[in-house]
């Protein structure tokens, strides 16, 4: 059930010594060899040598995604191009991409953390995995195949897209763990409806889902769909891609692979660190990346960090599914909205089905938000008084999670848009 369990189980004291070493090799390394860091370390008058614990981590720069924008493409490279063997770069939903390297040493430690991950989220050599991230630039595809394919699973690179092929494969290969985003997961499981496959006669046993937020409320109706056990896995490609942090069968948080990422929970306002187990930003400093060691990036990923030892055995800190990023956080008549609580309330809702969009818009000097609801045919077509009822339903219940008051539209099945990587759930014509 471990897959290094010499350092999954590790004595918290003996991890903390390994992780100083290693934030120390970090940051001389990147002090040597990235002029980036060099100029920041030296405007703040910090050498390599002042860090002698893990809390000068905070005498440390903090790093943004501008940073990497603006070393574009190479720039943050801590080795000569001749050393690396792979180039990934972050999808760019916010604004342009940003370039990773890999030095040959970073590919295997890559592949050995998301087998962690993998035998963390239930899988053996024994299982037949369909990776339906897709394979290219994003680090999903690439990263969850270099992994499964350590363990020994058989592995199907089918990559996303095409979803009723996806299920053809499925049947006919005996796939027995999925892995891809949790919304296609879910696109997923309407297709296999919608064709009339019954679910048990497949031979799904675990799904893994990351790349995207998602709510406890998704998980059950993935689980409940696909019958299967679906486990949560996170990660970044500016300090890897996936595998950094990922949930055990206990389902209660995402062990964070703390010999290779030193983690911290900011104030994403102040910077400082939140008090223990209190929400904040997610800053991660890579320990052991040759090709690109990144010192407190700032992740905008909103989580708190767990502590409290976890029934697996793992002796790695735990954090909370992500709750939201700082950039998704809708601030609508003063009160900060995330799309992850508007999800929470729809899951809940008898007769919703699990697809929305969140529009918001300014009308005159106010903000609104519009949420759009698919609904089962049935009560698309049932009499407007069922249909008011539940439109009022689903207002209540959002105004009292809210704290605002949003509008809601039913809309008919198929009619808003599906997603076969990373969802896109707000759709924001404010021009802020
Ligand atoms: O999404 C890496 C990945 C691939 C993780 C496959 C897990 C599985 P990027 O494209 O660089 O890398 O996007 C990173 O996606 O900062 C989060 O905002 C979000 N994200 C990733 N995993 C999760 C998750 C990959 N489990 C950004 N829950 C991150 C919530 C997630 N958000």
């Amino acid at each position: 059930m471990y897959w290094e369990p010499e350092y999954e189980t590790m004595d918290r004291d003996d991890l903390r010594q390994l992780q100083l070493e290693r934030l120390q090799a970090t940051v001389n390394r990147a002090y040597m060899n990235v002029p980036f860091y060099r100029r920041k370390l030296d405007e703040i008058g910090v050498q390599p040598e002042d860090i002698k614990s893990l809390d000068d981590i905070r005498r440390l720069p903090f790093t943004t995604k501008d940073d990497l924008r603006e070393n574009y493409p190479y720039g943050m490279f801590s080795v000569p191009l001749r050393d690396i063997v792979r180039l990934h770069a972050s999808s760019g939903t916010t604004g342009t991409a940003t370039v990773v390297g890999y030095t040959r040493r970073d590919i295997k430690i890559w592949a050995n953390l998301v087998a962690r991950i993998l035998t963390a989220g239930g899988v053996t050599k024994d299982d037949v995995v369909q990776i339906s991230f897709g394979y290219g630039l994003f680090t999903g595809g690439f990263g969850l195949h270099y992994g499964a394919e350590k363990i020994g699973a058989s592995v199907i690179p089918i990559s996303s897209g095409n979803t009723r092929r996806q299920i053809q494969i499925m049947q006919d290969f005996r796939t027995t763990v999925l892995i891809c985003t949790p919304s296609y997961a879910l696109v997923i499981a309407d297709t296999l409806y919608e064709m009339g496959i019954n679910v048990n006669s497949l031979y799904l046993k675990y799904g893994l889902f990351g790349a995207e937020p998602w709510s406890e409320a998704m998980r059950e109706e993935i689980q409940e769909k696909l019958k299967i056990t679906a486990t949560d896995n996170y990660g970044l490609s500016e300090v890897m891609g996936p595998g950094v942090a990922g949930e055990c069968l206990k389902q209660k948080g995402l062990h964070v692979n703390e010999d290779h990422f030193l983690v911290e929970v900011v104030d994403p306002e102040t910077l400082e660190p939140v008090r223990p187990g209190d929400v904040g930003e997610l800053v991660i400093t890579t320990l052991t990346r040759e090709a690109m060691p990144v010192l407190r990036f700032r992740t905008r990923d909103l989580t708190r960090l767990i502590t409290e030892p976890c029934e697996c055995g793992r002796t790695f800190a735990r954090i909370s599914r992500i709750l939201g990023r700082t950039d998704d956080m809708l601030i609508v008549k003063g009160v900060n909205v995330f799309p992850s609580q508007i999800e929470k309330v729809l899951f809940e809702i008898e007769g919703t089905e699990p697809h929305y969009q969140i529009v918001v818009e300014r009308k005159g000097r106010l903000d609104e938000i519009t949420v759009l609801v698919e609904v089962s045919e049935e009560i698309f077509f049932d009499e407007m008084k069922r249909q008011h009822q539940l439109i009022e339903t689903i207002k209540k219940r959002l105004a009292s999670e809210l704290g605002i008051s949003v509008d809601v539209k039913l809309v008919e099945k198929k009619t808003l848009e599906r997603f076969e990587g990373k969802a896109k759930r707000v759709i924001d014509k404010r021009n802020l």
